[in-house]
């Protein structure tokens, strides 16, 4: 067959630059950057190259799996697997109730439409029980915006583009990214005198390399720098008095708290130049538009959830929100996250150890302990959904244990993955290139913008859609009609006479007549307005949904300022229609900076800069005493130029670094005497493991580093243990802990893990 050429998005991380790629066959042939693309412009970074390693893996799976007695897996036909998998969720949920089942994931970096439709699945179950890997790095971050903001679901977008003095802690956009052409921008500021990059990180990154200044800190002192920082702030009076009288409350209390700090002694903790701390700090404040970036190397370090508030408190004391170049909060066509309420007012709690939903989630650290136990009300059933637990959860071994003692675990999946190898039932999925998908990281201000994605290839026939799986086993356990003839008929007729409403109405009439379809709400749309929709789009259906609740909730001015006209169909309908008809995505809204505010949802509309329960951990803070036991830091989970999580199975996709070393400092070294290439034993409390060394002076001395999304299995190669493990790479989450983590969000501290070598 010729070569043909499609728009399509990078699945490789939460960026999704558009891409133009060549096709022939069942392949990818080839990889640009897709220049229509309306927030990647044509960017690309060097991990899109070879995609054609997701779509034409060896792991694939296309037929649905039963295990059998041996231990191996059977394939079975669609109508026994769910048919089998709906009756064991119901017997279950009638013997154990809905809150013995649990869900895990819903999407990954490339497709959220899965987890879109997955109400239905989870209504069906009867659970609220919803753990992702968010909730794994962001829900503490996601639970101080709820305070400061009035909602979980305020979540602030930084202006990187236009900012001049720009602090960077605790993440590396230049292999991570994280925000639009970040190597692009990176370039920009260094080489523009007028802009300043400050890069806060115990390894001299990329990034570092890029920025005006760099602070090597002391892994897991980023509070005490950040405590000092706003302490200067209130001693020096460098904050903006007119920001925060005009759209701040709780003031006086953060003066209080900060007021009494003793800087110095903070700085001292993080090894860092005073005079050059207290400059900065006067710098950003006094600068026109100051923005913070941060990520992992806060999210999954001591205080993970304090340092995500400290951050905040860094830009919004001088006032750098609602204004170009600074940080602004963003508009959501189809929400990521929702709100939950807080642990001391209702919140909806886990039966087993009481930990409270965040943003709708719970933490993947605790899903073990939810499960591995003989507590009466412990989860017995999971299905998981774009996600590999096995490995990227803390502590495979407790996860190992726990899985193996469910009743039941469905995992849904393109591949044969650690996780997928535990289950009762494995059913497979059209991968990314091969449906209509799309993802919900559209996080940009003030212009945001939407892609839904066309599918490049057929999909085998054997293999469904997740929604389609969702709606066959719900329907299989009784919670769903098959068909909805009469939204089907007027569906039909609102396609043609759009301006009468009919199906809205229609709509809300079922709705009514039938509450608790409320949640299955995207499936109702896939079985009726979706089958009108061209190519198969079904998806597409709930985007209608969402294009008039987006309209609602922002008003047609932004819409139509970014281009979308009414040609009398009505806004949401033309947004609706652009949409679909954008194969390179469309920008869905144009805001102005000061909307900023008006996005915040708090009564008062201001923002409540005190919270509590963190004053209490301030006050509480004590700098981490190494041990004689463990006497290096290890940073599980490094993004470095050939690891995307765990989405490309197939190591030919490295072409660097393909067994994931352990980075160490030229000092340590020498003292274990080992050198580059040589095989050590890492240890920790938890696990052991044979790693490869690399050394470097990019690395702090007593700090350690290996990257994430290693340590996979793979046709041919001997499944991992212990040192048959290098050959794959370092399965890290074998020497992580799932009780090494946050007290108020639970995320893992994998950036700051004890940990010794031994000589192999
Ligand atoms: N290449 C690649 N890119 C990716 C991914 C991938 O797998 N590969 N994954 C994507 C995903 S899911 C995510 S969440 C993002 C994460 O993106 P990042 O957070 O940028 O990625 P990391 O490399 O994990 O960590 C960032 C930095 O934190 C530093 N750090 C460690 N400990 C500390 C500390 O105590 N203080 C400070 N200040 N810094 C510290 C590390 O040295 C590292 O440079 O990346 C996304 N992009
Ligand atoms: N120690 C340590 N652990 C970490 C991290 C770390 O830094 N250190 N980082 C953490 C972070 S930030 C993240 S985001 C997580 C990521 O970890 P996970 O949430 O587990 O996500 P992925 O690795 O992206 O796995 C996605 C799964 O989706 C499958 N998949 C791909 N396409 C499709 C599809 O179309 N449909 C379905 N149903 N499945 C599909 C892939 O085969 C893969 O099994 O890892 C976390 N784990
Ligand atoms: S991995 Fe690279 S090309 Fe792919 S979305 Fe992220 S930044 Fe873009
Ligand atoms: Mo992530």
């Amino acid at each position: 067959m010729k070569a043909s050429t499609h728009k399509t998005a990078c699945i490789l991380c939460s960026l999704n630059c558009g891409l133009e790629v060549e096709t022939k066959d069942k392949a990818i042939v080839s990889v640009k950057g897709d220049k229509d693309h309306p927030v990647s412009k044509g960017y690309l970074c060097q991990k899109a190259a070879r995609l054609d390693y997701y779509q034409n893996n060896p792991n694939r799976i296309t037929k649905p799996l039963k295990r059998n007695v041996a231990g191996g897996f059977d394939e079975i036909s669609w109508d026994q697997a769910i048919s089998e998998v709906a009756q064991k969720l119901l017997s279950l949920k009638t013997s154990q109730g809905g809150h013995s089942l649990a869900y895990y994931g819903g999407g990954g970096q490339g497709n959220h439409m899965g987890g879109a439709h997955s109400g239905t699945l989870r209504g069906a179950m009867g659970t609220r029980y919803l753990y992702n890997s968010l909730a794994q790095e962001k829900t503490g971050g996601f639970w101080v915006n709820g305070k400061l903001f009035g909602r979980q679901t305020c979540h602030p977008s930084e202006d990187i583009e236009h900012s001049d003095y720009l602090l960077i802690i605790g993440t590396n956009p230049w292999q991570s990214h994280g925000f639009p052409r970040a190597r692009k921008e990176l370039t920009a500021i260094s080489k523009d005198p007028a802009r300043t990059m400050v890069v806060v990180d115990p390894r001299r990154t990329g990034t570092a390399k890029r920025g005006d200044i760099y602070w090597s800190i002391k892994p897991g002192t980023d509070a005490q720098l950040m405590i000092a920082m706003i302490a200067i702030m209130i001693q020096e009076e460098l904050f903006n008095k007119e920001f925060l009288a005009e759209h701040c409350v709780g003031f006086d209390q953060v003066q209080l708290h900060f007021g009494k700090i003793n800087i110095d002694e903070m700085i001292d903790i993080t090894g860092l130049d005073k005079d050059s701390v207290r400059k900065v700090t006067r710098d950003f404040c006094k600068a026109k538009a100051g923005c913070v970036r941060t990520d992992l190397g806060l999210e999954h370090s001591i205080n993970s959830t304090l340092n995500t508030y400290l951050s905040k408190l860094l830009f919004l004391l001088p006032g750098h929100f609602g204004k170009k170049g600074t940080t602004n909060l963003h508009t959501s066509l189809v929400p990521l996250i929702g709100h939950s309420r807080e642990p001391d007012s209702g919140a909806y709690k886990t039966k087993v150890t009481g930990m409270h939903e965040i943003s709708k989630f719970f933490p993947p650290n605790i899903l073990p302990l939810e499960i591995d136990t003989d507590h009466p009300e412990r989860v017995r059933g999971v299905v998981v959904d774009s996600g590999n637990p096995l490995v990227t959860a803390a502590d495979t071994q407790a996860y190992e244990a726990a899985f193996k003692k469910l009743e039941l675990l469905v995992v849904i999946d393109v591949a044969l993955t650690e996780t997928a190898k535990l289950a009762h039932y494995v059913l497979p999925v059209a991968t990314q290139f091969e449906k209509w998908e799309a993802t919900f990281f559209n996080l940009e201000f003030p212009e945001n913008f939407f892609h839904l994605r066309r599918p490049l290839f057929d999909a085998p026939d054997t293999v469904l859609t997740e929604p389609e799986i969702y709606r066959r086993i719900a329907v299989a356990m009784g919670a769903l009609p098959e068909r909805f003839p009469i939204l089907e008929q007027v569906a039909k007729l609102d396609r043609r006479f759009p301006k009468l409403k009919l199906f809205p109405i229609a709509l809300a009439a079922t709705l009514k007549r039938k509450p608790h379809w409320k949640q299955m709400l995207p499936i109702i749309l896939h079985q009726t307005m979706g089958k009108l929709l061209p190519d198969g789009a079904n998806v597409g259906a709930v985007l209608w949904g969402s294009s008039h609740m987006y309209v609602n909730e922002y008003g047609n001015e932004a819409v139509e300022a970014a281009g979308v006209e009414n040609k009398g169909q009505g806004i949401g309908e033309a947004l609706f229609e652009k949409i679909m008809g954008s194969p390179s995505g469309t920008f869905i809204s144009k805001h102005q900076y000061e909307d900023s505010f008006q996005f915040i949802k708090h009564k008062d509309s201001k923002i409540h800069l005190a919270i509590d329960e963190l004053f209490t951990e301030i006050q509480n803070l004590k700098p981490y005493q190494s041990s004689t036991e463990f006497p290096y830091l290890l940073m599980a989970g490094e993004r470095r130029s050939y690891n995307a999580n765990t989405i490309i199975r197939n190591e030919a996709w490295r072409k660097l670094d393909p067994d994931g070393c352990l980075k160490i400092h030229p000092s340590d070294a020498a003292r274990e005497g080992v050198k580059t290439g040589d095989e050590a034993w890492l240890e920790t409390a938890r696990g052991h493991l044979k790693i490869t060394l690399s050394v470097t002076d990019e690395i702090n001395a007593g700090v350690l580093s290996l990257p994430h999304g290693y340590g996979l299995s793979h046709p041919g190669k001997a499944d991992e243990k212990d040192g048959a493990a290098v050959k794959m790479g370092p399965l890290i989450n074998s020497l992580t802990d799932s009780l090494h983590c946050d007290p108020i969000a639970k995320t893992p501290f994998h950036k700051h893990i004890p940990a010794r070598l031994r000589a192999s």
